[in-house]
């Protein structure tokens, strides 16, 4: 059994109690788990470095199901990590491997936000009504890049429950002096037919082209429809699950229920069960586009965009992470 820092156990921590949320942020932050994890180490071997870092990557996926950023993030570096071992350089240059792969990662993350940011920007237009739901990194970014544009347009935020994070997205939003209204997640169809545009981000986007994003999000996108609003997801690439092309689903994380109802309240209630799903799914007929920093394509090209990202992995390294799981479940 390896052990793990208690540096690598706070960045666990922080992801699964949502100190550190947002998939790109949860991604960004595994790969730097990673890096850290060599730094600290002290082993004398390669083998042993693989090791410590396959626990940390064991630990970084236990943290929270939903988000395929989280194993893909993983993977992209576990991927050169592994090369670099087969052309048996040595521990130092496996060390090295290691942190220029997570802070590949990490750039690229950052630069795939801003170039959603440009090409969504495109998107909106001067006098625009965009109703958006959740805190999503790139949805802010859509946002803050039309403003900078000189465009004049106003966002509705849900607040979602049960965590607020509409409320973030509020607060950064005027922050940055853009006129934006906060409604309870039950008006989204009282304001539906004012919008122009629906705007909301993604956990994953699926081989069949749906989108795995904050609970609330597929009932948007169903009013989005009735109400004939454009509905688009904005995406990185590395939130495409390749898991699901070999027919895996996409796991909905479901929450303490002390999020919904403190526990104290939740006693005087004894036949009361609560239920906390922190996703939902939205179908591909209810999208009408999702930009990726690579471009704006319809739900149903996801397939491609998984088969040109991850082509180059094998199954083994696909299987992987529920690989680490397993294992860990063995007694
Ligand atoms: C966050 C959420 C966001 C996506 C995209 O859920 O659903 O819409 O993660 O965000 P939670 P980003 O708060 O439970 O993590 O664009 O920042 O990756």
């Amino acid at each position: 059994m390896m052990k793990i820092s208690q540096k690598i156990k706070d960045i666990a921590q922080d992801i699964k109690t949502m100190k550190v949320r947002g998939a790109g942020k949860i991604a960004s932050s595994a790969a730097k788990a990673l890096s850290i994890t060599v730094q600290e180490s002290k082993v004398k071997s390669s083998d042993e470095l693989v090791m410590e870092l396959e626990a940390t990557a064991k630990l970084l996926l236990k943290t929270r199901p939903t988000a395929v950023s989280l194993p893909n993030a993983i993977r992209y570096v576990m991927h050169r990590v592994r090369e670099a071992q087969e052309r048996n350089c040595g521990l130092e240059d496996l060390r090295q491997a290691t942190i220029e792969a997570a802070s590949a990662f990490i750039l690229n993350s950052a630069k795939a936000i801003k170039r959603i940011g440009e090409i969504g920007a495109r998107r909106i237009e001067d006098g625009d009504c965009i109703i958006t739901h959740c805190n999503s990194a790139t949805v802010t970014a859509v946002l803050k890049t039309a403003f900078n544009q000189g465009k004049s347009f106003k966002v509705f935020a849900s607040e979602t429950r049960p965590r607020f994070q509409g409320r973030l997205t509020a607060e950064t939003l005027s922050a940055f002096g853009i006129p934006t209204t906060l409604i309870v997640d039950s008006a989204i169809r009282f304001f539906m037919a004012k919008m122009d545009k629906a705007v909301v981000g993604a956990d994953a986007v699926t081989a069949n082209g749906a989108v795995v994003n904050k609970i609330g999000t597929s009932i948007m996108a169903l009013v989005a429809h009735e109400s004939q609003v454009p509905f688009f997801v904005t995406a990185e690439t590395y939130k495409f699950s390749p898991e699901t092309l070999l027919g895996q689903p996409v796991k909905i994380e479901e929450r303490d229920s002390s999020e919904v109802v403190p526990l104290e309240e939740l006693r005087k209630m004894p036949n009361v069960t609560i239920k906390n799903p922190a996703f939902d799914i939205t179908p591909p007929e209810y999208i009408d586009l999702i930009i990726t920093e690579r471009g704006i394509i319809p739900p149903q090209a996801a397939v491609m965009i998984i088969k040109e990202e991850f082509g180059s992995i094998t199954t083994k390294e696909l299987w992987e992470h529920q690989t680490y799981l397993i294992r860990d479940e063995e007694p």
